[in-house]
Parts: C-alpha cells; structure tokens; sequence
C-alpha cells in the first residue's frame, strides 16, 4: 500500500518518469541549505584552488554539511521514496551543483548534444543520458533493451531555475520505458518535442527515474545554479560516493540513517549467521530487523495511513 503518494503520482512516475512538487521545502529549509551551499562551495574553491565563476559538483555532499545529511531522510520526501523504490534501499550518491553564468563569449553547444565550447571547457551532463547507463557502466543484456528499474533520485531546487537557460534540467518524459540504445542510435539527439526544460523555483522538488534521459541546459542567466541531487537505489547495489561512510557518522546516525548510509544498524555480522560455511548478505536477504529499519518504518506508516483511511 502507497504510504504517501497518491493515485495521481503513481501514474505521473510510472508513465512520465517524474512527479514536480513545487514549493517542497519550508523557507526556513530553504534558507539552510543556501547556506550550505555556499558555505560548501567556498571551501570547495578554496581547496581546489577555483575561481569565483569556475562550476564545480561536490559528491557524497551529505558528508560536507549537516544541511545536506538532513535531506536523505526529510521525513515528507522519505514516505514519497519508500512508495517510489521501497525500503531495502540506501542512498548512492548526494551531489551539490554550483554552476555560476557562463562567462561572456562562451558558446553553448545545442541542448542535450555536448557539442559546444561549454562542454569542451568541462561543464558536466550537457548530453542527454540516463543515470547508469553507458558503454562502460552497463551494456549488459537486458530482456528488451531496457534499463531496469535501479535507483531514484530527487532534485532538490536551491536557486531560481524558472526562467529558460538558467541551468536548467532537462528530461525526456516516459523515456525511461525506452531503450538507452535507441538514445545512442538517435546520435544523442532528442526531437525539442520531446523534450521538456523543467522551469522551477527555489524549493521545488523532483522525485525522478533516472532510467530517464536528462542532461543539463546552458546557465545564461546572471544567477548561480545551486541544486541537490540525492539518490537512492537497492541495497545490493554499490554506491558511488562511498565504500563505507566515515565510523563517527554512522555512530551518531539514528537506525533509520544508518540504513541510508549503507551500514548495517544491527549488530548482527553482515554475512549472516553462518559466515563461514553459508555467508548470505544481510543486505540481501536480512535476518535481523533491525538492519533495514527502513522496512518497520514503512510498515508503521501504512498502518498510520490505513488507520486514517478506514
Ligand atoms: O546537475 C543535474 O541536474 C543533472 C546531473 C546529471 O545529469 C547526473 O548526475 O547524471
């Protein structure tokens, strides 16, 4: 049973890949992780040695800033997540964007094709791609071609992206029901009527497949792109930011977290019981409870919901 999302939102992410919840965050949210955002990128740039207009993303954000591990569990995004993938999950990737106005006489290439002079000086994700999904990642057989189902991610709007050509992010709706291949063979070029520049204010979230196409629009405005990316997918995957996070932040995480940060919250052994002779992941197959708290979590929640149903 759906713990937070509605019938509508079920359809919208099933048949268009993405559901647009505008004015997401409280202010107060808001103006947080603003904060965070540039508190984050001044000491980014100064330990990589950036210039005020030079773009730079931040992985594994979540450990850069309090801000940013607050918002793998935002208790009204994380109902809307569980209804989304489920709970044998753990976040895979938490990214900060900060991409300043191009400067004067950059030349953007055309959306979604990475061919301009703003890709070759190093601007990320201006081709149409799907997360997960590449001639180096993943070209494996599949039953039709297509991706399976593997992660969610949500956006998370930090600054003003309603105006066209602020940065804005792209998608292809339904395209994740397609196949990568067919993105390949179209030479990475999507007809502009299919695709959809997502034009949100500050506090707009988007809970997406990332089986879906996207890519980034040029940053023509006078205002910095400042945005959250966090994503969740299956447990028996391997993140990307992390092989295991830092001991003094899962110690000080609630169970819950813990989860989210790929740990094991119980204090079982992570090849089961019988380690020696019939190790069995607990993140596959978890005999304890208490190392996926996400699922009793769940499951009160749709209990919660029942209740005020009946
Ligand atoms: O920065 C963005 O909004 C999109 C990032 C992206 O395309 C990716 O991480 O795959």
């Amino acid at each position: 049973m759906s713990i937070a999302m509605t019938p509508q939102q079920r359809e919208e992410f099933d048949v268009k890949g993405f559901i647009v919840l505008e004015e997401f965050l409280t202010a107060d949210e808001l103006t947080r992780l603003l904060e965070a955002a540039d508190e984050v990128a001044d000491r980014v740039r100064g330990a990589e040695g950036l210039g005020p207009h030079d773009p730079f993303a931040v992985r594994n954000a979540l450990a850069h800033h309090e801000a940013f591990l607050d918002l793998i569990d935002n208790p009204r995004m994380l109902p809307l997540v569980v209804d989304a993938i489920g709970w044998n999950i753990q976040i895979r990737t938490t990214h900060l964007d900060y991409r300043p106005p191009y400067p004067e006489g950059l030349e953007p290439g055309a959306v979604g094709v990475g061919d301009g002079a703003d890709n070759e000086v190093g601007y990320r994700n201006l081709s149409w791609h799907p997360d997960l999904a590449s001639d180096y990642l993943f070209m494996a057989p599949s039953l039709d071609g297509r991706l399976p189902f593997m992660e969610v991610k949500v956006f998370y709007v930090l600054s003003d992206l309603s105006e066209p050509q602020s940065g804005n992010l792209w998608l292809v709706p339904g395209s994740h029901l397609r196949s990568p291949d067919e993105l390949v063979k179209m030479g990475r070029q999507v007809d502009p009527d299919e695709a959809l520049e997502l034009r949100l204010r500050p506090g707009a979230a988007v809970l997406w497949r990332t089986a879906v196409w996207h890519c980034v629009g040029p940053n023509l405005s006078r205002r910095t792109r400042k945005i959250m990316h966090v994503g969740y997918h299956y447990r028996w995957l391997r993140p990307t930011d992390y092989i295991s996070q830092e001991p003094a932040l899962i110690a000080r995480s609630s169970p819950v977290r813990q989860q989210l940060i790929g740990a094991l919250p119980g204090n079982g052994h992570p090849l089961g019981g019988n380690p020696e002779i019939h190790p069995s992941s607990q993140y596959w197959i978890t005999q304890d409870p208490d190392d996926v708290p996400l699922r009793a979590w769940a499951e009160a929640q749709a209990e919660d919901r029942q209740a005020q149903l009946a």
